[in-house]
């Protein structure tokens, strides 16, 4: 099962600002009607509940977005890009991969959810935008600005209100099968299921969603078996059905080994509660230990539950054991009807992540300075560059006219606090321009 995906995003880039001046029969040197590029599209994620895995990410895990259009003449704006929707499974957790290799959090499709995970780029100004008293007869243009480049990691968490849990072959897909619509292979050796399988039990008037993730095994959470790559699938269930294999040789070791596991995997899975029961009660030799399995469970189980901070209702429901069979039926309407009357006593409670608020870098305020080597000064502002990317600065017109954009930004005073003088030069992106 494909539950975690690496993926590279890159926004689309926003359309370039045109150079253009208005040329009419009776006005030949109209005033400038160079229109402005078009947004480029952002890249949004969408939960969408038909899907359950991440699979259709995997191989197509690199995304383009859409580029905004180019401004034209005669005030025409180019039009702004589409966005771009990536659609991914309820439970998604989306987390951006930093270049320092950290991961922070940026959204929990927990449910029905859009997230903007990466902003197009704006739209370059036209040269009418830049029409001043001072200047009738504006030559610049800005180039679109580009989309924003992000590296996310998703990660699928299904969603359930109840859990699973037990060594292989203890009878989970049988159980499910028999209170769900799920129709999960059924065999009488270890790892049949091999994937999460989800069905809805249908109660009453309520109805809630129930998980099998595969069987358990020594070192589960260490990776032994399967168990490992699947508890991540469980950790968010609201309870646990914890069934113990009646055929078992040793029922309480069984449930030693599973509640170990979960422990080790994540403290907070063993502090929910579990509801227990004892599968295969229709064959005869487990029916006839049925009174010594309990004998040896009960008080484990008691000594246990009496840890948990959980409400005596839930205390009492945790401290029953029930006995089924998935063949004959018994028991599956007193276990049902149990895991129905906690999830009413438990609030559902969704999983906090920490947002980083730093997720979309602030826009630009004060461009950074640096003088290269003697003489020599980089102006690193992004805003500034898509103005001279566009302009010919051989013609001393655009020249003049980048020289007081400078100035409007501020940028003139820092170069100046940075210590430049006449004759020296300034390096704007690939541009380079002297100081007078
Ligand atoms: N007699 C009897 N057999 C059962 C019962 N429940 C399950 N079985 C049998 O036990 C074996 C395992 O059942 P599964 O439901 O596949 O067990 P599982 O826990 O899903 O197994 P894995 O997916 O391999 O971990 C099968 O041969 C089932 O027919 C039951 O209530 N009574
Ligand atoms: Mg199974």
């Amino acid at each position: 099962m494909i539950d975690t995906v690496r993926m590279n995003l890159f926004a689309g880039k926003g359309g370039n600002g045109c150079v253009s001046f208005l040329h009419e029969k009776f006005n030949p040197k109209g005033g400038p009607n160079g229109g402005d590029g078009g947004h480029g599209g952002d890249i949004i994620i969408e939960s969408d509940n038909s899907l359950n895995t991440l699979l259709h990410l995997k191989f197509n895990s690199t995304i383009y977005g859409i580029n905004g259009q180019h401004g034209k003449g005669k005030e025409q704006r180019g039009s702004n890009a589409k966005d771009t929707t990536i659609y991914a499974p309820l439970g998604t957790v989306i987390w951006k991969m930093n270049s320092d290799g950290v991961k922070t959090f940026v959204a929990d499709l927990d449910q029905d959810k859009k997230v903007l995970v990466a902003k197009g780029g704006l739209g370059g100004w036209g040269n009418q935008r830049f029409v001043s008293s001072t200047n009738q007869e504006p030559l610049l243009a800005q180039t679109g600005e580009k989309g924003e480049e992000t590296v996310l990691f998703l990660e699928l968490k299904l969603l359930a209100d109840v859990g699973l849990l037990a060594k292989p072959n203890a009878g989970k897909s049988t159980f499910i099968s028999r209170s769900t619509k799920a129709k999960p292979k059924i065999a009488d050796y270890q790892f049949t299921t091999l994937e999460p399988v989800l069905g809805v039990v249908e109660y009453g008037n309520n109805s809630f969603v129930m998980m099998e993730i595969p069987g358990l095994i020594e070192g589960a959470n260490e990776g032994v078996g399967l168990g490992f790559q699947f508890l991540r699938h469980a950790e968010r269930a609201r309870f646990y059905v914890h069934l113990i294999d009646g055929l078992s040789e040793n029922h309480l070791k069984d449930w030693e080994m599973i509640n170990n596991e979960i422990k080790q995997f994540d403290e907070s899975m063993a502090k929910k509660p579990q509801i227990l029961a004892v599968t295969k009660m229709d064959v005869t030799e487990v029916n006839e230990y049925k009174d010594m399995i309990f004998e040896v469970l009960k008080e484990r189980i008691e000594e246990h539950n009496d840890d948990l901070v959980v409400d005596e209702t839930v205390r009492e429901i945790m401290n029953k054991i029930h006995f089924i069979s998935s063949v004959s039926g018994e028991g599956l309407n007193s276990l049902i009807g149990d895991c129905n009357r906690l999830l009413e006593l438990m609030p559902k409670e969704t999983e906090q992540y920490e947002f980083d608020e730093n997720y979309f870098p602030p826009v630009e305020t004060v461009p950074v300075i640096t003088e290269l080597e003697d003489g020599v000064f980089v102006v690193n502002s992004k805003r500034l560059e898509r103005l001279t990317s566009m302009s010919d600065m051989e013609d001393h017109r655009v020249a003049i006219q980048i020289w007081s954009e400078m100035i409007k930004m501020g940028i003139s005073k820092h170069l100046e606090e940075s210590g430049i003088q006449p004759g020296d030069v300034i390096k704007i992106g690939n541009a380079e321009m002297e100081w007078i």
